[in-house]
């Protein structure tokens, strides 16, 4: 057995980890990202308490039983009726053989995002193709633009990468980078896409645009000048909370400048989070930041665009962040915990309780294994053979199985048993991991997918025109409800509900609650009590909520983004009142 494996977490770094001779995971030293060290989520994986057996109505059942229900179970459930619903607690590309007996059986399954689909889609339509960009990029850059990103918490292991280059931070939260930027724009909320027009504009204004770019790659950039005046300066910067002197200090550092912008999900989480996406890769356009040494712009990447999976997708889906449980039979969960993670989660919870046989495969308890029939206890990514393409990066790493264990089952069992019941194909569980191992590629030591480019855009886009598209049309999104503005970033001690959740609402002491105040918070969608926690690092117009709270999707509503079908979790302005 090998002794080294992957991350399967839902993270930008995909960390190398190396066993030790006691066990223990450590992180890789040769490994170029994770440079010897993992994060706390890593560090204490051990001790987190995991579902030790399967259960069905409360009983314990031995694992013989619990397949027996199943496959019963969905012998007697109507296809159509049949939902697949596959979180992401382990981004592993063999959690996707349950999505292949899914498909062959005729269920319905899920598309659209809970997580980055809004932002996804805007650079789609501008760039074609949403590749990401790799830290050593990034180290190659002089100036690196964060813009609702927080990277101590979420991609710790670029933090070596910004060392000794001036930093930009654009976010509402005086973040842990933000401390020691050399210029923090505390945004107001929901106004990126004005700041991404003006700073585009005043590009232009000032000649930094790229001209011998712009000619190959972006000729509709003067619409795109002419739709960034339509914008009013003074006003507009009143309202975002932007100075002149902000943007002409951010023009001023990327002059003649390597810059990188590594945007994030907090940009996205609203009805028009595409278009936020494409105006901010249109600022980087203009300044041909594409397909340049120590230049680029970067989101959550694609992990799986061109690569080939072995697996059937399913065929018949449903917007996720939207679906209705109640519309089906038999709920079958992977992976996942959408009654605490998908929004307006009392309708979601009441919604569920309709569902004729709710069953959860899973590795903790949360909301969504407490109120499911049968529950089956997953392995661990440790216990099982498998392999992690990376959304930070190219890396595509094997996982090997460094642990014998009895508890639960693998993905990949549990699909060929269904599959063998049901009379239906599935390719060896080799046959899989081969048609992985076959699209890497090593470069010192490491896998990579084969066919990225060295430099992201290096040979243009893959629109239509093979040109950037520019974003032509405006819609701000305003919102002029009352009220505070939610935040619902990612904690650093969980990841999303998995791990030691947070718990509480952060507002800025000069709010008028005192810190362990007990509030009533609510929106148009529903509300929750929670305890105060003073936090000098925020805006006064805004609350922090972080995501995995429990009861903080209570607050946040059953839409769509306008484009790329994903949730919208910072739509709702809050209330907040004393109890
Ligand atoms: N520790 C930890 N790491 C994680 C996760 C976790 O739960 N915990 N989750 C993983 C997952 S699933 C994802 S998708 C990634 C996401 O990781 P990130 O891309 O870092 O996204 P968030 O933490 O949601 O938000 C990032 C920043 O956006 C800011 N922000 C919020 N609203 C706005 C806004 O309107 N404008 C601007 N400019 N900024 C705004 C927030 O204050 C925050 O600092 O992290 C992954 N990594
Ligand atoms: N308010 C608010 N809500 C949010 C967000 C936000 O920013 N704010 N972020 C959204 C985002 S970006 C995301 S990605 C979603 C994430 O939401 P979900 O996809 O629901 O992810 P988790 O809450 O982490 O639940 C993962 C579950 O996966 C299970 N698991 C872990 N490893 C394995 C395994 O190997 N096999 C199996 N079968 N199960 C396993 C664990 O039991 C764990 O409870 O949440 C979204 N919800
Ligand atoms: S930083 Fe991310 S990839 Fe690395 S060990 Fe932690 S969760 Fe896993
Ligand atoms: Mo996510």
């Amino acid at each position: 057995m090998s002794q080294t494996t992957t991350c399967p977490l839902d993270c930008y770094d995909a960390c190398a980890i190396v066993i030790d001779t006691n066990g223990k995971l450590k992180g890789d030293d040769n490994h170029p990202v994770t440079q010897g060290f993992l994060c706390p989520h890593l560090n204490h994986y051990d001790e987190f308490e995991r579902i030790l057996e399967p259960r069905f109505k409360g009983k314990a059942v031995s694992m013989p039983e619990a397949m027996e229900i199943l496959c019963d179970s969905l012998q007697n459930s109507n296809p159509d009726k049949t939902l697949f619903y596959r979180g992401s607690g382990n981004i592993a590309l063999m959690q996707r053989s349950c999505d292949h007996f899914f498909a062959s059986m005729g269920a319905v399954g899920t598309r659209g995002s809970l997580c980055d689909g809004a932002g996804e889609a805007g650079i789609l339509e501008g760039r074609g193709i949403n590749y990401a960009l790799p830290s050593s990029i990034v180290e190659e850059a002089d100036v690196v633009i964060v813009w609702g990103r927080n990277p101590h918490v979420t991609h710790s292991h670029l933090l070596g990468a910004l060392k000794k280059k001036s930093v930009v931070v654009i976010d509402p939260v005086q973040t842990a980078l933000a401390k020691t930027a050399d210029i923090f724009i505390q945004i107001k909320p929901h106004c990126d896409l004005q700041l991404a027009l003006l700073l585009s504009r005043f590009a232009i204004i000032e000649g930094s645009q790229d001209e011998v770019f712009l000619e190959e790659y972006g000729s509709g950039y003067q619409d795109f000048y002419e739709l960034t005046q339509s914008l009013r300066i003074k006003a507009t910067l009143e309202n975002i909370d932007v100075t002149l002197g902000q943007i002409g200090s951010l023009l001023g550092l990327i002059r003649g400048k390597k810059t990188v912008i590594l945007v994030g999900a907090g940009v996205q989480k609203y009805r028009n989070g595409a278009d936020v996406l494409r105006a901010i890769d249109g600022f980087g356009a203009i300044l041909g930041l594409f397909g340049k040494a120590g230049c680029g712009v970067g989101f959550l990447g694609s992990s799986t665009h061109g690569l080939e999976l072995p697996f059937r997708r399913l065929q018949k889906t449903v917007p996720k962040p939207t679906l209705d449980f109640s519309a089906f039979e038999t709920v079958f969960v992977q992976g996942g915990n959408p009654l605490g993670q998908m929004p307006n989660s009392q309708k979601v919870r009441d919604d569920f309780m309709k569902v004729g046989v709710k069953i959860y495969f899973g590795l903790y308890e949360n909301e969504t294994s407490k109120e499911c029939d049968l529950i089956l206890p997953a392995k661990t990514f440790l216990e099982k053979e498998d392999v992690r393409s990376s959304y930070g990066d190219f890396t595509f790493q094997k996982m090997s199985k460094l642990r014998e264990c009895e508890i639960g089952i693998g993905e990949y069992d549990l699909a060929s048993q269904l599959c063998a019941h049901f009379n239906l194909s599935i390719p060896s569980q080799q046959e899989c991991l081969e048609t992985f191992y076959d699209q890497m590629v090593s470069k010192n030591g490491v896998d990579y997918r084969k066919n990225m480019p060295n430099i992201p855009y290096e040979n243009g886009f893959e629109t239509d025109s093979g040109e950037f598209e520019f974003l032509d049309e405006l819609d701000l999104g305003s919102n002029d409800e009352e009220g505070f503005s939610l935040l619902s970033p990612k904690a650093a001690r969980s990841l999303n509900s998995q791990f030691h959740r947070s718990s509480g609402i952060h507002l800025h002491p000069k709010c008028g609650f005192d810190a362990g105040e007990l509030v009533m918070v609510s929106s148009k969608n529903g509300s929750i009590q929670l305890s105060v926690v003073h936090d000098d690092r925020l805006r006064s117009d805004c609350a922090i909520i972080y995501a995995g709270t429990p009861g903080v999707n209570n607050l946040t509503p059953t839409l769509l983004s306008y484009e790329g079908e994903s949730a919208v979790y910072q739509e709702n302005k809050i209330k907040v009142e004393k109890c």
